[in-house]
């Protein structure tokens, strides 16, 4: 089983500012921590991080030709305005789970609005960096054919 973990704009500086929305911890933490727990879980992993809309939708698609078996997406900031990023994650078909570092609930009103989350199987937000382990454990269970609990 192999997934992919997608990470959208500016998610490469974590660690950097900010520290008390999105913790001390950096972008190779995360690919560590992620790539630990998706080894614990038997499941190969991938990474992508982009700045750019239109290669995240490349990296979306490309997971179908590479018959990826789960997306973890952290659009970050085009969780709140792309559509492309919604048909992108539809058309594939690949059980996606939308991960967010912080509780975007707590958050500006701006942040309210997801547009992916209408083709994710689930989303999971304010757990800091452990939500994308969370997210793997959730689609390999589902994928597994268990009950991938809540
Ligand atoms: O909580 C999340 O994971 C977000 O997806 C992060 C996005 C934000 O636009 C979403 O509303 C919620 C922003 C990521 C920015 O990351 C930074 C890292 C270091 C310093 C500043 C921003």
């Amino acid at each position: 089983m192999k997934f992919l973990i997608i990470n959208g704009p500016n998610l490469n500086m974590l660690g950097i500012r900010e520290p008390e929305i999105y913790g001390r911890e950096t972008y190779d933490d995360l690919r560590r921590m992620a790539a630990e727990g998706c080894g614990k879980l038997g499941v190969e992993v991938d990474f992508f991080q982009s700045n750019h809309e239109g290669a995240l939708v490349d990296a979306i698609q490309q997971a179908y030709f590479d018959r990826v078996d789960g997306i973890i997406l952290n659009p970050g900031a085009y969780t709140h305005t792309s559509v492309a990023l919604l048909d992108a994650v539809k058309a594939v078909g690949i059980p996606t789970v939308e991960v967010h570092i912080s509780d975007v609930r707590q958050r500006e009103d701006f942040r309210q609005v997801s547009y992916v989350r209408a083709a994710c199987v689930k989303t999971i937000m304010g757990r800091g960096l452990a939500g994308y382990v969370e997210a793997a454990a959730y689609l390999k269970a589902l994928l597994d054919g268990a009950d991938p609990q809540q």
